[in-house]
This record gives C-alpha cells, structure tokens and sequence, in this order.
C-alpha cells in the first residue's frame, strides 16, 4: 500500500465552527474575540440613516479581550452570583447577575407568523442592461453591482422545524439599491392559494397545527389544511405544485424563484409593462423524493440551511439569473386570456419567455444569524423608481402586511434602522423617534412645509430619480365585495400543470396526495378532495382514489364539471437537461485496505469541480494508521440521504458495532459479507435514484448487489468513476430507475 503524500490529502469538508486550533486547556490569556471566518459577511456599516460610516464590519460586534457589563465595566467573576455568605441567599443588589438573567430572559422575539424557518445569505447582483427599455431602476443597468440579502424559508413550521417538509418555499431578496432599498418577496411557486389577500389568515390557520393540541409541526397533511382547501378550490392550483416535487426542494440552491404577482416597470419616459419576475438556479431545478425527505427530517433537519452554508464556505458560490416575462400593458391586464392580476395564474414560458436581466450570486454566510436572517424585515412596498405594484387583489393586501407584522415581530416602528434593513442609500424621511430609536436626527422641523429647516427636506421630480406612482386608470364602479369574473376559473392551470409532468412526476404527484389525504381522519375531506382532484385529471382522481380506497368519482357531474383542454408546458418539468455539480457531497467509502492513490485521485476529481467527497469509514480516525486523511462520516453517524452519490472504493466487511442493539440500522440485512449499513446505504441510493460509483470491476460491482450496466452506475478505475458519477450528477438523478406506474 503506497503512503498518500501531505499533499493529497483532501480538503477538510465544510461546517467546522473554528479554523483555528482548539486547545485541550481552557484558555488563560486574554485575546481580542475571534474575527468572522472568510465566507462570514456581515451587513454593510451603514449608518441608520444610510450614511457610509467606513467602520469595519467587526466594529459592530463584541470589543476588547476581557468580560465587561453591557455598559463596558470590566468583571471579575461570571460563575458565581453574588450571595450572602457562601451557603446563603442570593442578593438582590447583584447588577451583574441581574442585567445578565434579564438580558437572557428576553433574547427571544416573536417568530414569524409565517415563514419563520428560514436562512439568509448575502450576496451581489449584477445588472445585464437589459431592462434599459422596460425599466428606469438604476440597479438593473449593465454592470451596476448591488449587494443584497436573501432569506429562504419554509412556510407553515415553526422557526426550529425541518427544513425538509413537504411546504411552498419562501425566497425574499432585499437589493440595497443605490435609489433605496427594493424588496422582491416570492416564493418557489410561480402561483399562489387565494386570489385576495383577505382570505390569507384563513389558509394559513388551516395549514398551522391544530389550535387543540398543536400537531402536526410543519405538515399539511391533516384535516384542517384539506378541509379548507378542498372547500376553497382557486388553492387547487397551488396545492398541485405543493404534492409534486416542487414541494420537496434538494436545496435553496435548487429552487426557481418567482416574484408570483404581476409587476409594473416603467422606463425613462414613463412608458409602462406588465411582468412576471422569475429567479432562474443555475444548477437547475431538483428536488428529493418522498422518503428521501422524511428521512431527512430526523436525521438532518437543516438540510437546506447547511447545504447552503457549506457551498458558500465551500466556494461554490449559488447563482441565480433574474429574469422578467413581459407583457404589452393593456386595460383589461390580461395575456392570451390569461389575467394578469389573478395570483392563481402562471403565464407557461413557451407563450412569453423569460428575459434575463441581471445575475444573484451569494457569497456571504451571516456573522450572526440572528442579527441578520432573523430580524431582516422584507416589504413588498419597498420598491424603487422603475417598479411599481398592480391591482392584484393579494399584492394589495401585502402592501400593508409587511409593515405591520414587524412591529410586533422587531419592536416598533424603527426596524428599517436594524443593520440589515439599512438601505445604503440616503434617507431623509421626517420619521422620528418611537422604540429603538437609533439614529440622531438634527434639525427643529420633521414636518413639511417648512422654513426653519430652509424648507428641507425638498420632494424630488422625475429628474432626480423619484418614485413614480403610475397614474393608472380604475375603473369606475360601486365599492364591491367582489372579484371580477375572470377569476373564476380554478381548474385549468392545475391541468395544464398536471399535464406538463412526466410519468415520473406524475407519480410522485399521487403518491404526495395519497400520503397526504391517507393521514386525514375524516373520510368526507378525502371524498371532497377528490372531487376537485377530478377536475384536474379524472387519472389522476382515480389514481389518489384506488390508493386511499374509494371511489373514483366520475368527471362531468353536477359537481364535478369538465375543465377545459390545455396544452402542457415542458418547461414545468424539471426533468431533461444537464446542470453543474458544484456543491453535491459524494460518499466514498473507504478502509485501510483501500488503494490510497485511487482514493486521492477520485477526491481530487471531485474536489475539482467544487464537488465534497466525505469519507465514510467504519469508525472514525485515520483511515490508513497513522496518516491522513481522517474519515469524515463513519456507518453510525451517516444515512444515505445526506450524500448525492456513493463511491464504494472498499467493500466493509461488518464492523464490531453492526449489531441491531449498537445502531439499529444493522438490522437491514443478514448479509454476512458487507456491513448491513453499507448494503442499506446502497439500497437507498439506489432507490432513489442517485449516482453510485465502484472502483474496480464488475466482480466488486457484483459483491454489492449492483450490475455495471444499471443506469447511473459507473464501475472502473478511480478516474472513470470520477467522471461518471461527475456526468450522473449533472443530471440530478438516474430517472431510468423509476418505473412509471402502467408503464
Ligand atoms: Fe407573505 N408574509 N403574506 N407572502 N411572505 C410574511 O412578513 C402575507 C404572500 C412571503 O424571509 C410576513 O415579515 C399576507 C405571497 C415570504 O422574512 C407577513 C399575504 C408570497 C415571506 C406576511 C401574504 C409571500 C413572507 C410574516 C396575503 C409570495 C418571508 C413575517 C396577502 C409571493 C420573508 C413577515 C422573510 C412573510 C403576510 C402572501 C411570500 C405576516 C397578508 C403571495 C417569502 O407579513
């Protein structure tokens, strides 16, 4: 066995909390606090009236080596309270002990009603110059950089629930403009459950846990979310992109974007168009399957939170391409029937393709997360000149949300003077004081008109880059309770997407539904559900039908009537095609009798194009004795849902703890030859469809139950591996092994 040279070692795998070395010792010399690690970003050091301070970032956060009080007194002990003798009361004179249960007393803030799962990343956009004729905003001009914050989230759970939930997914990015702060608050699906804003308490009181026992956590599979939706049929549309795999992201990375309103750009001279903002991944869109996500659940809850971070610390920086689909500006609102303020609607890309304008890259983890990602504040109304909002019966009902919801969440009414909500561009706005006021405010007259103050501040004209409030005709009419009746249509979109899927997407969809309507206690939801599942596709209702046992109603009826023809758009689909692999982890398992030259090799492969290979070994250590690299995963600590891809360059033998009473997983298998974990390992991969490589030949391929022939399958030496396991990666998965259902 050759030695691996120093210089072959692997690259530590990201997520380690410190790169410095950690002393065995408790510490006893003072030392400043640590500066953030490299990929750490903090917001700019903007003043609260956005002002450039030049301050470095680490100036906003804890000074000196030694203990102080919040009001910077040095001290002398933090483990003791102050008592009355060393067996006696605790004394209430004791500041230090006071300030610092109190402080912690109230470290915690009201989650998000919505969206309080979630994870933020700062990043840049570049403008392509694009929109030159559709919008006058400085920051979509070509190679105008502007930073930016991102949050991502889940909707429905709780701010400690699963990443990996079946949910809708929020993507909310706030560009720090030089016009001011412009706030692009979607999601990952491009429609949305209630056409007006007044019916949002009622979805998501439906889809949060039971009010009785608070169950389930994070899930809409239960009565009250069927119950509603099955009653409020405009959220058939969105629910169909909920139970397909659009529900179950692989990550953040992987997600499509979607502004889901209808915009309104105006350019230099006023002119006006209608748009839909589309955030296009460059890695494609992929999702994990049904089991893949439960799994995860229990066995990595922030999936998508650590997979974000680890790229960025990782280098492999995500990107996404900001893109519009335009639409002439017309006084009916309304593209090839389609209308353009129903939120329930997509426009397919086949009839209006998306435009690109400029490019998102995230570079940046948080400092600090509660700093940044839990107390960044988003607003639909934040806009800028060049944008501006439409009649959208739910967009309207947002514009006054997003304020109001922060003044419980942050506090009062100075949120927007938080470090991450700072625009960086100057703001002159009369607001004064209120709770957490932190800015200095100068002068005697807040107020307009005025001449104390010389008159300031003066009101800007389209010269100057003011934000046009587009005179837009409304129709005269009575005050109504009331949509128009183009809104009325609830049906043919969830066809048109039901159409557009694969085979395999198909089934993926029924079994989502199946699950979801199986866990409903009351057999009347899953009837009705059925009936709006009818509507959709009568295969499709029949499908959902036979594997929840009842009938399949019939298409047609009085309550049941047809829904038109439509024609499917492929590019709903997320299979096809090819994308780049930077980011994914690749398992490659290993032991001392592995070839330590082919194991450098195929990890240098990966490490090459920004893929992590993770050594999984039996125990933990060095894999050769007394040399690196150490394994980063062993057979306890891992399951196959944390890697993309596995490389078996070692068979493993069962290891002493492959005992069911050690780690129930040994229970998979009695195979005496392979660990039981490792034929477990390869059995999910397999079932789900994900790259598996074998260093050596067709015999080894053959000891793990695998032909060289299966698809995604790659056997050889440690380089032909490398690029095989490389190419089935790009395809996200190997979709030949999923069987359609007739098929
Ligand atoms: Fe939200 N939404 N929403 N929403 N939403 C919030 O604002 C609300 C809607 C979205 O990472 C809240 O700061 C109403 C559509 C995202 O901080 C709250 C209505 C879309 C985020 C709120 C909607 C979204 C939120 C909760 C119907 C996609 C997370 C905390 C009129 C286009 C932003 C907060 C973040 C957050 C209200 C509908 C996306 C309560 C009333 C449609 C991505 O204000």
């Amino acid at each position: 066995m050759t030695t691996p040279a120093k210089d072959q070692t692997p690259p530590p795998p990201p997520g380690a909390p410190t790169a410095a070395a950690v002393p065995l010792e408790e510490p006893t010399e003072p030392r400043e606090p640590l500066p953030p690690t490299p990929e750490q970003a903090s917001p700019a050091t903007v003043s609260p009236t956005g002002a450039d301070l030049g301050a470095a970032p680490t100036d906003m956060g804890q000074q000196g080596a030694f203990l102080t009080t919040s009001t910077g007194a040095r001290l002398r002990d933090t483990d003791h309270s102050l008592r009355a003798g060393e067996r006696g009361p605790t004394l209430l004179q004791d500041h230090h002990l006071r300030e610092k249960i109190t402080h912690f007393d109230h470290e915690r803030i009201p989650e998000r009603v919505v969206h309080a799962r979630g994870a933020g990343a700062h990043g840049t956009f570049v403008g392509y110059g694009a929109a030159a004729g559709l919008s006058s905003a400085a920051f979509l001009e070509k190679d105008v950089e502007t930073p930016v914050f991102v949050r991502f989230s889940t909707v429905a759970g709780s701010r400690g629930s699963a990443d990996s939930v079946r949910d809708t997914r929020g993507f909310a990015v706030k560009f720090y403009t030089e016009q001011g702060n412009f706030d692009l608050v979607g999601n990952n699906i491009p429609v949305f459950f209630i056409q007006d804003g007044i019916k949002f308490p009622d979805i998501v009181h439906a889809v949060k846990p039971h009010p009785d026992r608070e169950i389930p956590q994070a899930q809409s599979a239960h009565d009250t979310f069927w119950d509603f939706v099955s009653l409020h049929t405009e959220a058939q549309h969105h629910t169909l992109w909920n139970m397909s795999d659009r529900g179950i992201p692989r990550s953040y990375r992987h997600m499509e974007g979607f502004g889901v309103h209808t915009f309104r750009l105006v350019d230099a001279e006023g002119g006006t168009t209608l748009v839909k903002f589309h955030w296009k991944p460059k890695l494609g869109v992929h999702s994990v399957t049904w089991e893949e996500a439960q799994l995860l659940g229990g066995i990595d809850p922030d999936v998508h939170r650590r997979d974000l971070y680890d790229a960025i610390e990782a280098g492999a920086f995500p990107q996404w391409e900001l893109g519009v689909q335009a639409f002439e500006d017309t006084p009916d609102q309304t593209f090839q029937g389609i209308d353009l303020l129903d939120p329930t609607k997509l426009v397919p890309e086949e009839l209006a393709p998306v435009q690109p304008l400029g490019l998102m890259t995230l570079t940046g983890t948080p400092t600090n997360f509660f700093a940044e990602a839990e107390q960044v504040a988003f607003h639909v109304g934040n806009l800028v000149a060049g944008i501006d909002v439409t009649d959208d019966p739910l967009m309207q009902v947002r514009l006054f949300s997003y304020v109001d919801t922060q003044l419980s969440r942050l506090g009062g009414p100075n949120y927007n003077q938080l470090p991450v909500n700072r625009p960086h561009a100057p703001v002159n706005d009369m607001l004064r004081d209120g709770m957490h006021q932190s800015a200095v405010h100068a002068g005697v007259a807040p107020y307009r008109p005025n001449s104390l103050d010389g008159g300031c501040p003066f009101v800007a004209g389209d010269a100057e880059g003011a934000f046009l409030d587009v005179p837009q005709a409304v129709a005269a009419g009575s005050k109504v309770r009331a949509l128009s009746a183009s809104f009325d249509d609830h049906f043919s979109q969830a066809r048109l997407f039901w159409r557009s899927m694969t085979p395999v997407e198909q089934d993926h969809i029924v079994q989502a539904y199946t699950f979801e309507l199986g866990k409903c206690y009351d057999e009347t939801i899953r009837r009705r559900q059925l009936l709006a599942l009818v509507r959709i596709d009568a295969g499709l209702a029949a499908a959902v039908a036979a594997g929840l046992g009842l009938p399949a109603p019939e298409a047609g009826g009085s309550d049941t009537p047809e829904t038109p023809d439509v024609d499917p758009s492929p590019a709903l689909s997320q299979l096809g095609g090819t994308w780049p692999v930077e980011g994914r982890t690749v398992a490659v398992v290993v032991d001392a009798g592995a070839d330590p030259d082919a194991v450098a090799a195929l990890t240098e492969a990966l490490t090459d194009e920004q893929v992590v290979p993770l050594l999984l070994a039996a125990t933990g250590g060095p894999v050769w004795p007394d040399r690196a690299p150490v394994a980063h995963r062993t057979l306890l600590t891992s399951r196959s849902v944390e890697f993309d891809a596995v490389v078996v360059a070692a068979l493993l033998t069962p290891a002493d703890d492959a005992r069911q009473t050690r780690d129930a997983k040994a229970g998979h298998s009695d195979v005496t030859a392979l660990d039981p974990r490792l034929d477990l390992l390869l059995d999910e991969a397999y079932r789900h469809g994900k790259a598996i490589g074998v260093v050596g030949d067709a015999d080894t391929a053959a000891a793990v139950g695998l032909l060289p022939e299966d698809a995604g399958v790659v056997v050889g030496d440690a380089a032909a591996v490398a690029a095989g396991v490389l190419e089935a990666l790009g395809t996200h998965r190997a979709w030949d092994r999923f069987t359609p259902s007739g098929a």
